[in-house]
């Protein structure tokens, strides 16, 4: 039975099943502690002495860089090596299903290069205004932290995230349908405070932002966009940004795809139009069925995806478990998330918690009872100007199958009797 069929026979059998609002009803006396139900009696991890209590543990000049638990050497950025012909010229994704609350652990954070990661010394490094300004400049490392400085959160979604799934259920897995986002405390200096130091003139209408790596990579900005929000960041998570993430400094452009948060930024031409050069083909371009292009989508719209269950995280018990997803909006902060388990006719508001910050990603989370039943999980964000996450049927009536990019379509999982999920679509 080819794929498809089976999703449509699965869907059929599902139609019976119940809503999430009766399965969270939790039995009564019911226990979380049900996993250890199937250990041994009497336990020996109750009973007897083990290793790690017995002997030495690591000194405190064992780890003068800490790592993750050994345990935990499963949960890595993975790449998928089909998609590009080079591993510089590519990207890897953040292994959403392995992380919880809302930021990004630093050395987990999806890459997206177009020619490899830059290797800069701060000392070396500088940034340069130019164009119509009254001065152009040129700014040390050591200049830029002697300016005044902001704390900010915001997540990078790569335009192109979920990019392979236009067509149909592809990858499975959310680390790879939606793992092109990460989310950081970013510290550096308001791009406006640079640019006032320059003076731009009054017929300024556009920055180009270049990159210092082999790619030269650049980008045109609006100058309200830049004038409003964006960062110079030199750090992520408290710490110098990592060097994929472009060491000693990038650009931040909160809410708008990841393509403009340039990196190794060493360069801002200040000019009265976006910039037209060979290096911006690497601009993205939303094609529309018609064959028409969208020519600047720099918004990245309102969009969640569960987490917790999915293909890579499968439920292993019935019972109680807890449901979690994230949800973000590139137009501000997250107002809701609604949640179904019968691939959308039923739908019930997840609980948020953690901060709910503007452009940065929301937790959620559905503590439900689960009785073994087939379930269709989606999620469904709603942001503070209103917007609702629309389904991929719907997205496709408006921008056809033709698009890569800026695919914000609800995603299904389909959890079967034992627990295993996989990325399926409905319709
Ligand atoms: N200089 C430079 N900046 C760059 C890129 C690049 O290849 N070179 N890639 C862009 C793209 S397409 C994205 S999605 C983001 C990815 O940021 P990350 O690697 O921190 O996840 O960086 C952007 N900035
Ligand atoms: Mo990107």
């Amino acid at each position: 039975m080819s794929d498809e069929a089976s999703n449509k026979l699965n869907r059929r059998k599902f139609l019976g099943a119940a809503t999430l609002a009766g399965a969270s009803a939790l039995a009564a006396g019911q226990s979380f502690a049900q996993a250890s139900k199937d250990a041994p009696k009497p336990d020996p991890l109750i009973t007897e002495v083990q290793d790690w209590q017995r002997y030495l543990g690591d000194g405190v000049d064992k780890h003068p860089y800490g790592m993750p638990s050994k345990f935990e050497k499963n949960v890595i950025r993975r790449d998928v090596a089909w998609l590009t012909a080079s591993a510089e010229s590519s990207v890897n994704f953040t292994p959403l299903h392995a992380l919880d609350g809302i930021i990004t652990p630093s050395g987990l954070c999806f890459e997206r290069h177009h020619s490899g990661i830059a290797e800069i010394d701060p000392a070396q490094h500088r940034l340069m205004i130019n164009g119509l300004v009254d001065k152009p400049l040129v700014f040390t490392m050591d200049d830029i932290k002697r300016m005044p400085r902001v704390n900010k959160i915001y997540f990078l979604e790569c335009a192109a995230n979920s990019g392979m799934e236009w067509r149909g259920a592809q990858l499975n897995g959310c680390q790879f349908t939606h793992g092109m986002v990460h989310n950081l405390m970013y510290t550096g200096v308001m791009l406006k405070t640079v640019l006032d130091e320059a003076g731009i003139k009054p017929n300024a209408k556009w920055l180009m932002l270049e990159g210092g790596d082999a790619a030269a990579m650049n980008r045109s900005v609006p100058i309200e966009k830049a004038l409003d929000d964006c960062m110079i960041a030199f750090a992520m998570n408290g710490e110098a940004l990592r060097p994929e993430q472009g060491y000693p400094l990038r650009a931040v452009i909160p809410g708008w795809e990841g393509n403009l948060w340039v990196k190794w930024i060493r360069r801002i031409e200040v000019g009265d139009q976006p910039w037209q050069t060979r290096e911006e083909t690497s601009k993205y371009t939303d094609l529309l069925a018609d064959g028409r292009s969208r020519k600047h989508t720099f918004i990245m719209d309102a969009k969640s995806v569960v987490t917790n269950p999915s293909p890579q995280a499968p439920l292993k018990f019935k019972g109680r478990n807890v449901l979690s997803g994230l949800a973000w909006s590139g137009r501000g902060s997250i107002k809701r998330v609604d949640v179904s388990i019968d691939g959308g006719r039923n739908w019930q508001s997840a609980r948020i918690d953690g901060p709910v910050i503007d452009k940065s990603l929301t937790r959620f989370y559905v503590d439900f009872d689960w009785n073994g039943q087939e379930m269709m999980v989606q999620s469904r964000a709603m942001d503070s100007t209103g917007y609702v996450q629309p389904s991929k049927e719907e997205l496709r009536k408006v921008r056809g199958v033709n698009s890569i990019y800026h695919n914000n379509g609800i995603q299904t999982w389909l959890v079967r009797a034992n627990g295993e999920t996989e990325n399926v679509e409905i319709g």
